[in-house]
């Protein structure tokens, strides 16, 4: 038995509603629509176009035609808020805004880093929602928000009505216990926060709500979730990475590491579909070559990393980690100045520092990963956009020791879809039962190290 399901999926860049057939040994894939997704700056703040995003899910949505279920995804940590009638209050802020710049400082005089660690598991990230709440609590709007609703559950309540918060993305905030997988109202309240701006917890597989007649189903609605599902795995001792505006390197894990080691190399305890732990560190991932990119007029990618393959290997490595390279803009600018390049380099040079740097961090943080945890991986796979990409594929095969397996591009999508299908009772069994429909369907690239 097959059915046809829509996975809308929200990246940094762009949305799709994707298509797919899905049976026990069938995935189809279609893109039913693609829409650009252009944040807007205005003179004080970035905002996301949430209105604009919006219409593209409905037109997707339209053109997917009749289908079984619907399941939302995207970034995670944004959020917009809702007034007492039940009103959309101003835009979304963008996480890459500057709000929180100082703020995680005076939030920790507020409640230490490593209590922080403790009830919540998560890296330090500035833009972490409660980091973004704290900048926001003395606004007009916050004073008069009655819910808080992350993107993809804000998508939904326009969708359905329905208000809840799909527990993935809920464990990015940095305001739900790690261990209770509820949200810490001790903690919210501590930081002067509502803990009635807070929705019920949902868990994928769940039912929200009906959209025009098809069920709105709850999945990973955290983009890695869903991303994390669509690894190919076949056992157990493997790390991913998602790789894409982001790459987020890690294992999956039962249990969340909450140790003083841990919280210094700042890896993060996010929930995962089934109750797993992603246990993994935010690496800065493609977006510097994106910004790059699009500096340079958006060049043929595949030009320039085959001219990046000719240069030099390893000759300039920068730290990727730096918060330096998280807003947008000038982004070559700063890649220079880091790598002690002269202004004037190449966009093969520069790209190929990217790469080279990229596949450091890759490395670092898988070996980190397994020392943390005491977890021993065999394979690394590389799911999402940055599996098409060769070079990097095979200098992290090489940088890490290990066997690289790349693909599917389409992880976060077909992790979506896999979880409404298992609603549907289409398919059944646990991560490992819907991973081997990956692997008998999806096209998968070996890398050996070099
Ligand atoms: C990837 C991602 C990361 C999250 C970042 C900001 O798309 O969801 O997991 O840390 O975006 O939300």
């Amino acid at each position: 038995m097959t059915k046809d399901f829509a996975a809308v999926d929200l990246g940094a860049s762009s949305g799709r509603v994707m298509v797919g057939r899905v049976g026990p040994s069938e995935i189809k894939l279609t893109e039913a629509h693609r829409f650009r997704n252009e944040p807007v700056r205005t003179n004080r703040t970035l905002y996301w176009d949430i209105l604009g995003l919006y219409r593209g899910v409905l037109e997707g949505l339209k053109k997917a035609g009749p289908v079984e279920s619907i399941g939302i995804d995207s970034w995670a940590v944004d959020y917009g808020l809702i007034d007492a009638i039940g009103e959309l209050l101003g835009n979304p802020v963008h996480y890459r805004d500057a709000r929180t710049d100082g703020v995680p400082e005076r939030v920790a005089e507020v409640i230490a880093d490593e209590r922080l660690y403790e009830i919540t598991g998560l890296q330090k990230l500035p833009f972490n929602t409660i980091y973004q709440l704290a900048a926001a609590k003395k606004s007009p709007q916050y004073e008069v928000a009655r819910q808080l609703l992350l993107i993809p559950d804000l998508l939904a309540y326009w969708l359905t009505g329905e208000s809840g918060a799909e527990y993935t993305n809920a464990s990015t905030t940095e305001l739900v216990d790690v261990r209770t997988r509820e949200w810490s109202s001790p903690l919210i309240e501590k930081l002067g926060l509502r803990p009635s701006l807070f929705p019920a917890i949902r868990h994928p597989g769940s039912v929200i709500g009906d959209f025009g007649g098809t069920r709105v189903v709850a999945v990973g609605s955290h983009d890695t979730a869903s991303a994390v599902v669509g690894v190919p795995a076949a056992g157990d001792n493997f790390a991913y990475i998602s790789c894409g505006t982001w790459s987020l390197v890690g294992l999956e894990l039962n249990e969340p590491v909450l140790s003083a080691a841990s919280r210094a190399a700042n890896f993060t305890n996010e929930g995962g579909v089934d109750g797993t732990i992603r246990y993994l560190r935010n690496v800065m991932g493609l977006w510097p070559l994106q910004e790059c990119m699009r500096e340079w007029g958006s060049p043929d990618i595949v030009e320039l990393l085959r001219a990046a393959s000719r240069e030099k290997p390893f000759a300039h490595v920068v730290d990727l980690d730096d918060p330096v390279f998280l807003p947008p803009g000038d982004m070559a600018g700063r890649l220079v100045k880091a790598a002690g390049l002269p202004s004037d380099a190449s966009p093969a040079l520069l790209t190929r520092c990217i790469v080279d740097s990229l596949a450091r961090a890759h490395k670092r943080a898988i070996e980190q990963a397994q020392e943390l945890s005491g977890k021993h991986v065999d394979a690394v796979h590389i799911v999402g956009g940055g599996a098409r990409n060769e070079l990097l594929c095979q200098l992290t095969a090489d940088a890490c020791g290990l066997p690289v397996l790349a693909g599917p591009v389409e992880a976060t999508a077909l992790g979506n879809l896999l979880v409404q299908a298992r609603a549907a009772g289409v398919i059944e069994g646990d991560l490992t039962a819907l991973r081997a429909v990956l692997r008998k369907t999806q096209q998968i690239v070996r890398y050996e190290p070099r």
